[in-house]
């Protein structure tokens, strides 16, 4: 890189020409899910709840979404927690889990044209029918899908526009090719198969198979390069998309990487959705990936929510665009600056509009987390392009201008400057600084930096002293607040009609990122507290045929109860204290440091009260009124959430949870 920086306003006119379209834009896009990523907006209060769908999904208002991908719950760990399965079992279907139903619906009403994906990370156990393969049994998984779109029609009223395969694990053609007949059969043939949210080589697999390559309607690849070579795609004749694309910072790095990939990703590479992974930061700092979300919304108990300039990178191409205009191809009104960055345009094949976006983010601001970008350089310079008589030419109207620049905001984010005029050769020009991103459009009227206002003020800390007995919880949801990790922890009424808190996931599932380690865990609260008193009652029913089955409540423990103050009943009578919570192979903790019989017997079917105390390096249990164990040494230095869970997969209930400081 040599290009003298005085080098401006000498660059070639770049032509734009709607006589050589290339393919439709289908979505700019948001991923809920691949995990748990939404899971504290639920619980946000009005009006802050309903304004943080409008950030995301109102037309003109913020960052307006042609599409919304969600996870298919799968019971399993998939990155920032577990989204429950609408089938734990084979015999099981319950539509009223979970938030992807709530979400889905939320943005249906905000965007009635906003497209649906659904992707499955984990999947129950069931579906393996004993194998750990979603493939094995090909019909049972997709019988299991097509149960999960009838769910989104019959009761939500969702048409589901899209569905992927496995997330970043295999694909199978025999999988593929019966979920294909069993959709159609089912009433869903308008709903395409993604194939298969990873890398490219699903490309040279379907080169190969014509029948399976039939079945899937759309090439779906994770953080793809725009350096690679995608010929074996393109052979394919399908859309090709980022399918996830992203896992950078809410923030003006976040928004950069973003806004390039957004353009380059057609301008270089023939991609045609982008989808950001993820979403909504809505899962609790100290787990997986905190931050890398579109905007946050980590703080349900004060409302506050951050409206990040990732969202208005969004805003550049969705408010001036819809799915279906075409890309005009390269060199005639898409491709690379002549000193660094893109641009594309898109025309609305039904009308005269269209939207050039022209993006120049540097070296050091252009990576997305993966992959990583070859050195280059950009320069500031003045760019001409010139309209083809196909654009209208001379006639064309001043051109609305939008300007953010991701490199230094004092400059602007989605901010509108003043019109482009249009000369009577059909160009204009526009100086490009580094950093800088440009939506030049016909669209004048409707786009907008919306807004509603400063949020709540922010207050981090999880309040204390917690307690909830869920009788508020709405049936089949998580209690509030808490984050499941493994397993799913629903709240259902009892046979004598209170509400309780219970572990509903039978058997180890198909994971995706956990495949057996811990017992199912939900966790609340903070990564990092410290000295905390955390008290449920538990009670183990005389249907859990599992040898010896437990409850336990715990402090201190990290995303996933590896490590953590971990204090667990048994059936049998005995307990347990550890540092982290039971294995689910032997269903025994492996660093136990006090264990012995109980100070009263514990009775099936019988509440009991059980409590864990931490201060510094001390740790008392109490079960009923009598103490298990009380001031044992424990490492002090450890800090993080609260946790109920247990030690196998069977219906452990939990009930009166409360958490205050402790010492
Ligand atoms: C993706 C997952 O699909 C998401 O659920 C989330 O975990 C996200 C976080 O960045 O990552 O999975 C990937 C894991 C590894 C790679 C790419 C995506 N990789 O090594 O290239």
């Amino acid at each position: 890189g040599t290009h003298p920086t005085s080098a401006e306003g000498s660059g070639s006119t770049l032509i734009v020409d709607k006589a050589h379209v290339g393919e439709p834009l289908d979505a700019i896009g948001g991923l809920s899910g691949g995990g748990a990523t939404s899971r504290l907006l639920i619980d946000y209060k009005e009006p802050q709840r309903s304004q943080i769908l409008d950030y995301l999904f109102k037309p003109n208002f913020g960052a307006s979404l042609h599409l919304l991908k969600v996870e298919i719950g799968g019971d399993s760990q998939s990155t920032d927690g577990t989204e429950p399965s609408h089938m734990h079992s084979k015999d099981d279907l319950d539509y009223k889990r979970g938030y992807e139903w709530w979400l889905m619906t939320e943005a249906k009403k905000r965007n009635p044209n906003i497209k649906l994906y659904g992707l499955a990370w984990a999947y129950p156990g069931w579906v393996g029918n004993g194998t750990s393969s979603p493939f094995s049994y090909p019909n049972l998984t997709a019988d299991y899908i097509s149960k999960w779109l009838q769910g989104a029609k019959s009761v939500y009223g969702l048409d589901v526009d899209y569905i992927g395969i496995w997330n970043e694990r295999s694909s199978d053609a025999t999988y593929v090719k019966t979920l294909r007949r069993t959709l159609d059969d089912a009433g869903f043939k308008h709903t395409q198969i993604v194939a298969k949210d990873g890398g490219a080589d699903i490309c040279n697999t379907l080169a190969k198979d014509k029948s399976y390559a039939d079945a899937v309607s759309v090439i779906g690849l994770h953080y793809p390069s725009d350096f690679s070579d995608y010929s074996q795609c393109y052979a394919l004749n399908k859309p090709l998309w980022a399918s996830e694309e992203s896992s950078s910072y809410d923030d003006l790095n976040g928004a950069a990487c973003w806004a390039r990939v957004i353009t380059s990703h057609w301008a270089l590479s023939r991609m045609t959705a982008s989808i950001m992974w993820n979403l909504v930061g809505a899962y609790y700092h100290g787990t997986n990936w905190y931050a890398s979300s579109m905007m946050t919304a980590v703080q349900p108990w004060s409302g506050h929510y951050w409206v990040s300039p990732v969202v208005w990178a969004t805003a550049h191409v969705t408010q001036f665009t819809r799915p279906g205009w075409l890309y005009l191809n390269d060199s005639y009104g898409s491709g690379s600056l002549p000193n660094g960055g893109y641009y594309a345009t898109l025309v609305d094949p039904n009308s005269s509009d269209f939207t050039i976006t022209v993006v120049k983010i540097d070296h050091d601001h252009a990576p997305c987390t993966r992959p990583a970008l070859p050195p280059f350089d950009v320069h500031a310079e003045t760019v001409t392009f010139k309209l083809a008589p196909s654009m209208g030419g001379s006639s064309v109207p001043a051109l609305a201008v939008w300007y953010s620049n991701f490199q230094n905001e004092t400059q602007g984010i989605f901010k509108r400057l003043s019109d482009v005029h249009v000369g009577t050769d059909g160009t204009f020009s526009v100086h490009v600084p580094v950093g800088a991103m440009y939506t030049i459009s016909t669209i004048r009227d409707g786009p907008q930096k919306g807004s509603h206002g400063p949020p709540p003020p922010s207050a981090p800390s999880f309040p204390l002293p917690y307690a909830d007995a869920f009788d508020e919880v709405a049936e089949s949801q998580e209690g509030k607040y808490l984050a499941d990790q493994i397993g799913a922890f629903e709240v259902h009424a009892d046979a004598q009609g209170n509400k309780v808190l219970r572990q509903m996931v039978p058997e180890l599932p198909i994971g995706w990122s956990d495949h057996g380690s811990n017992g199912p865990v939900t966790v609340i609260g903070m990564r990092e507290w410290q000295d905390v008193f955390v008290q449920v009652k538990v009670r183990l029913s005389s249907n859990i045929t599992a040898h010896d089955p437990a409850a336990c409540v715990a402090a201190r423990v990290d995303q996933m109860w590896d490590r953590g103050i971990v204090f667990c009943v048994y059936a049998s009578g005995n307990y347990t204290l550890s540092i982290g919570g039971p294995k689910q192979s032997n269903g025994q903790p492996a660093d136990v440091v006090s264990q012995g019989q109980l100070p009263t017997p514990i009775h099936r079917d019988h509440w009991h009260t059980i409590s864990i105390t931490c201060v510094n390096s001390s740790a008392s249990g109490m079960f009923d009124s009598g103490f298990a164990f009380r001031d044992v040494a424990v490492p002090a230095l450890d800090t993080g959430f609260a946790a109920i869970g247990t030690n196998g997969w069977f219906a452990v209930e939990y009930d009166a949870l409360s958490i205050s400081e402790a010492g």
